[in-house]
């Protein structure tokens, strides 16, 4: 028997050459429990019997190369082992389908393609490394492996099936990790399968990834500007891109705000860019090797415009009015303007947003001076005229009143400001002259007083 289990690799070789219409050796090679045949480097049978298959890597001087279509098929009910050689290249159609009795299988390290069904219904397999050579794990390739619970991938490209209409490579299967790097197309096959974890899969990176610290100043010339976005792209590879937020603060010198950040990046190129609301995106290129790196302080470029401003006041006094705006106790730009019609128009151009001290002058008008925060391109301020005793912007017989119910002695508690506008007479005090010019000037006897 011996003799002939030895030989029988050659039995009936011979023959099956004669009647085959090409030209492919063919024949049945022993193996534990029975034979299987292989034609052309194909293994396209298996006896029921087998139990215990060791695939060759060559046969009749042809390498063999892949396993066929439901070639175990006949031996599904008694298979418990198979070893396959490092010359397969794929894995067809249900080739192993309903295999139950196997529980462990070593894909070899040049396998390419596992097809449809290959593994499907193997439910004694527990755990299965799927080699960085394998291009395509095809439709329910482990379909009903409901024994399996870890999965190695060891490549990032190889491909998976999950498509909406059903198509699955792990179709129907439950409660797996998936180990693989990442980034790799298993992870995006666990995050597109398992969207809401019904599934229960786990993606675990195979090693975490060495990060570096990234750090340094981000410097807005403007006062107003709150944060700032920072976007690092890899720009050589498909790793992940990472982001961060800086908070921006005003500096001591009050004329401009700046923040920190730190992120922790992997090595690589990136494209760094740093974008915010009132400046031009900002980029430049980090490369992080090894090393935490600091990058050079990043003072932006803000978006400059042209304010138009606008001063408003119910007098006609002529005249003009000056406004000016600081930033610390620095003047960043002074204007005059034409009053004399109770409207003034001015127009800054170039001018940048934030904080500014905006003080205005004019004759006859209480002096204005406040912060504002400016960051549109119109600003328009009223200015209020002495005579204008309620304040309400407006020079009428309301003022009138006021005036005389405070030179009667009828309004006590009164702001420094509304003394002021009530005084037209500038005395220092409030009496029947103030209300009288006002009452001459309403009625048009005087231009001015
Ligand atoms: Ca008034
Ligand atoms: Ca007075």
């Amino acid at each position: 028997m011996s003799i002939l289990k030895n030989l029988s690799r050659f039995v009936a070789a011979a023959a099956a050459v004669m009647l085959m219409s090409v030209s492919v050796y063919a024949g049945t090679y022993a193996v534990t429990g029975g034979n299987i045949t292989i034609e052309g480097g194909i293994v396209t049978a298996a006896d029921k019997t087998v139990t215990s298959a060791v695939i060759p890597s060559e046969f009749g001087g042809e390498k063999v190369t892949e396993i066929g279509q439901s070639a175990f098929y006949k031996a599904r009910n008694n298979l418990k082992s198979v070893s396959l050689p490092d010359t397969l290249t794929k894995i067809n159609f249900s080739a192993f389908k309903n295999c139950s009795g196997l529980t462990e299988i070593s894909l070899p390290p040049a396998l390419e393609v596992i097809s449809d069904s290959a593994f499907k219904g193997c439910s004694g397999i527990t755990q299965i490394t799927i080699p960085a050579s394998v291009a395509n794990v095809e439709n329910s390739a482990f379909s009903g492996c409901s024994g399996l619970k870890t999965v190695t991938v060891e490549g990032a490209d190889t491909q998976f099936v999950f498509t909406a209409s059903g198509s699955d490579s792990f179709y129907g299967l439950k409660d797996i990790t998936f180990i693989g790097s990442k980034g790799s197309n298993i992870e995006k096959y666990v995050d597109a399968a398992d969207p809401n974890h019904e599934r229960n899969f786990t993606f675990e990176a195979t090693s975490a990834d060495t990060v570096y610290a990234v750090s340094g100043k981000i410097i807005s010339p403007l006062t107003n500007e709150t944060s700032a976005d920072i976007a690092f792209t890899p720009s050589a590879d498909a790793a992940k891109a990472y982001s961060t937020k800086v908070t921006l603060t005003r500096a001591a010198t009050l004329d401009h705000t700046e923040g920190t950040y730190s992120v922790n990046l992997p090595a690589g190129i990136y494209s760094m860019s740093v974008t915010s609301d009132t400046h031009k995106t900002y980029t430049t290129t980090v490369t992080v090797s090894n090393a935490a790196v600091t990058v050079t302080d990043i003072t932006l470029e803000p978006t400059v415009f042209t304010l138009s401003g606008t001063v408003t006041t119910p007098a006609k006094f002529g005249g003009t009015c000056t406004i000016s705006f600081s930033s610390g106790d620095k003047e960043i730009a002074k204007e005059t303007a034409d009053i004399s019609t109770g409207t003034a128009s001015y127009s800054i151009d170039n001018f940048k947003p934030g904080y500014y001290r905006v003080k205005i002058t004019a004759n006859r008008h209480i002096g204005y001076e406040k912060t504002e925060n400016i960051s549109s391109q119109t600003l328009t301020t009223a200015l209020r005229a002495i005579g204008d005793a309620n304040g309400d912007n407006k020079l009428n017989n309301d003022d009138v009143k006021r005036i005389i119910r405070l030179a009667s002695g009828l309004n006590t508690a009164v702001a420094a400001e509304d003394i002021a506008a009530a005084d037209i007479n500038g005395n220092s005090r409030h009496d029947i002259g103030d209300a009288i010019l006002l009452v001459k000037y309403l009625n048009g006897d005087i231009t001015e007083y």
